[in-house]
C-alpha cells in the first residue's frame, strides 16, 4: 500500500509547503494538490514544492481540459517534472461543473473531452508533433520545445546523453553511462513520460481510465463504492488489452486521523455533510443513507447553521464518506480496501484535527505499521 495526501491551496502556499515537508519526512510518497480556478493556482504551488522537497512525487490533483487547452497542460506539468527532476504526475478529471457555470463554460462531452485530451497529451510528451482533429479539440502540429527524459532507472537524463544514445542506434559511436546505475543509455532504456491518473467516478470514466490511464483518483472510502469502481476499470483495461495490474488505484478519500476517535470524527463532519449532500441516489442508497437525513443538513446548510450540520451527520454517512477514527480503526478501512484491489491510499480533507499532528500521527501509527 503506498500513501498519498492531498492539500487544497485555499492557504499560504508556504504554509501548504511546510505540510508537504512534513509529510515527505514522514513516509508519504505522493501529494496532490486540487486545482480550482478560485484557490492558489497549482502548478505555482506545485513549482514551490519541487524546489523544497527532494524525494515525494507531486501531482495536480486533478486539473482539467475545459478550463485549461491540454497543450498547456502538458507543457506546464513537464515543467515540474523539470523543476523536481522527475517526480511530477499529471492527474486530471473533467473538473468541477459548479464552477465552470460560474464561469460560463459549458460542460459537454466529458467523456471525450478527457480521452483526446489525455491522447494530446502523451504524443505531446513523447516529443511529437501532434496533428489531430477530434471532436472536441483540433492540433494542427503542436509540438513541445522541451523534454524531460528518463533513464529507465529512473535518473534524469541531459540532452547529450539522449543524443548520443539517438546516434549510437544509428550506428555512430557509443551510448553515454548512465551516472545512477551504471548501464548505458540506449534508446530503448530512454523514458519520455509523466504518469497520467484520471480522477474518475461515473462508470465510462473509469472504463476509460483502465484503457488509458497509469492510474485512477477515485474519490470514495468505502469498499462498497469500489467493488463496482474497480470492475469498470478492469473492463476498460482489458478492451485495450490491459490488465489491472498496469493501473494504479487510488482511494482519493476524506480522512481524519487521531487518538481520539470522537476528535477525528467531529474534524471530520462538515466536509462528510458535503459528500453526502453532493452523492447521487443511487450511492446513498448503497450505504442506507435515508432521504429524510439528507434533507436535515441541506435544511441546515440553506440556514449557514454549520453546528446544525454537523450534528445532523449520522453514523451510515461517516461509514460512508470518510475514514475518520483513531489509527486501529483506519488501519482496519484501509486493509478492508487493499483487499479489493486498491494500491493507494491519499490521506485528504480533514487529514485531522490539526494537520501537523495528525501527519505525524498517521505516520507512526498506520503507515509504518503497513510498512512493517
Ligand atoms: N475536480 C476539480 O475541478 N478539481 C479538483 O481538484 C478535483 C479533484 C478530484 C480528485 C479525485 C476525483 O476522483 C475527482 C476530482 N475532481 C476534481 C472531480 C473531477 O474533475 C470530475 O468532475 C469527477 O471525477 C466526475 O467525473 P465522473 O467520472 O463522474 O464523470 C462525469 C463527467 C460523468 O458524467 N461520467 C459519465 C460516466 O458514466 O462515467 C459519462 C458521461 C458521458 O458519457 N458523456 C458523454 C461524453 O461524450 O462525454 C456525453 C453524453 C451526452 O449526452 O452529452
Amino acid at each position: 500500500m503506498k500513501f498519498g495526501i492531498e492539500f487544497v491551496p485555499d492557504s499560504n502556499i508556504s504554509k501548504i509547503v511546510a505540510l508537504t515537508q512534513l509529510a515527505e519526512e514522514n513516509g508519504f510518497e505522493n501529494v496532490w494538490i486540487t486545482d480550482h480556478y478560485n484557490n492558489r493556482n497549482v502548478y505555482a504551488t506545485l513549482t514551490a514544492i519541487a524546489l523544497n522537497t527532494k524525494i515525494i512525487k507531486m501531482g495536480t490533483g486533478v486539473t482539467n481540459a475545459v478550463l485549461i487547452s491540454p497543450a498547456w497542460t502538458a507543457a506546464a506539468i513537464q515543467t515540474i517534472n523539470e523543476i523536481s527532476k522527475g517526480r511530477a504526475i499529471l492527474g486530471i478529471g473533467a473538473g468541477d461543473k459548479a464552477t465552470f457555470a460560474k464561469l460560463g463554460l459549458s460542460f459537454e462531452k466529458p467523456l471525450t473531452r478527457i480521452k483526446e485530451a489525455v491522447q494530446a497529451i502523451k504524443t505531446l510528451h513523447q516529443g511529437k508533433k501532434l496533428d489531430f482533429e477530434g471532436s472536441v479539440f483540433t492540433f494542427k502540429g503542436a509540438k513541445l520545445g522541451f523534454q524531460t527524459p528518463k533513464h529507465n532507472c529512473g535518473a534524469m537524463l541531459k540532452n547529450k546523453a539522449v543524443k548520443a544514445a539517438k546516434k549510437a542506434a544509428k550506428g555512430k559511436g557509443e551510448p553515454m553511462v548512465c551516472d545512477v546505475c551504471g548501464k548505458p543509455i540506449t534508446t530503448d532504456t530512454i523514458i519520455n513520460k509523466i504518469p497520467i491518473y484520471m480522477g474518475a467516478q461515473g462508470p465510462k470514466m473509469l472504463a476509460l481510465a483502465g484503457q488509458l490511464a497509469d492510474g485512477v483518483l477515485i474519490n470514495a472510502s468505502h469498499p462498497k463504492d469500489f467493488e463496482s469502481a474497480i470492475k469498470n476499470i478492469k473492463e476498460g483495461a482489458e478492451s485495450a488489452g490491459r490488465s489491472l495490474n498496469d493501473i494504479d488505484i487510488t482511494a482519493y478519500a476524506s480522512f481524519s486521523a487521531d487518538q481520539d476517535s470522537n476528535a477525528a470524527k467531529n474534524a471530520a463532519a462538515i466536509v462528510v455533510a458535503f459528500i453526502t449532500v453532493g452523492s447521487p441516489p443511487i450511492v446513498l442508497d448503497r450505504h442506507g443513507i435515508k432521504k429524510e437525513d439528507v434533507d436535515k443538513i441541506n435544511e441546515a446548510l440553506g440556514k449557514g447553521d454549520f453546528g446544525a450540520v454537523a450534528q445532523s451527520v449520522t453514523p451510515e454517512m461517516f461509514e460512508a464518506f470518510t475514514i475518520a477514527g483513531n489509527a486501529d480503526y483506519c488501519i482496519e478501512r484501509i486493509k478492508g480496501l487493499e483487499k479489493i484491489g486498491v494500491n493507494q491510499v491519499v490521506v485528504g480533507s480533514p487529514i485531522g484535527p490539526d494537520k501537523k499532528s495528525a501527519i505525524k500521527y498517521i505516520a507512526e501509527n498506520i503507515i509504518k505499521p503497513f510498512k512493517l
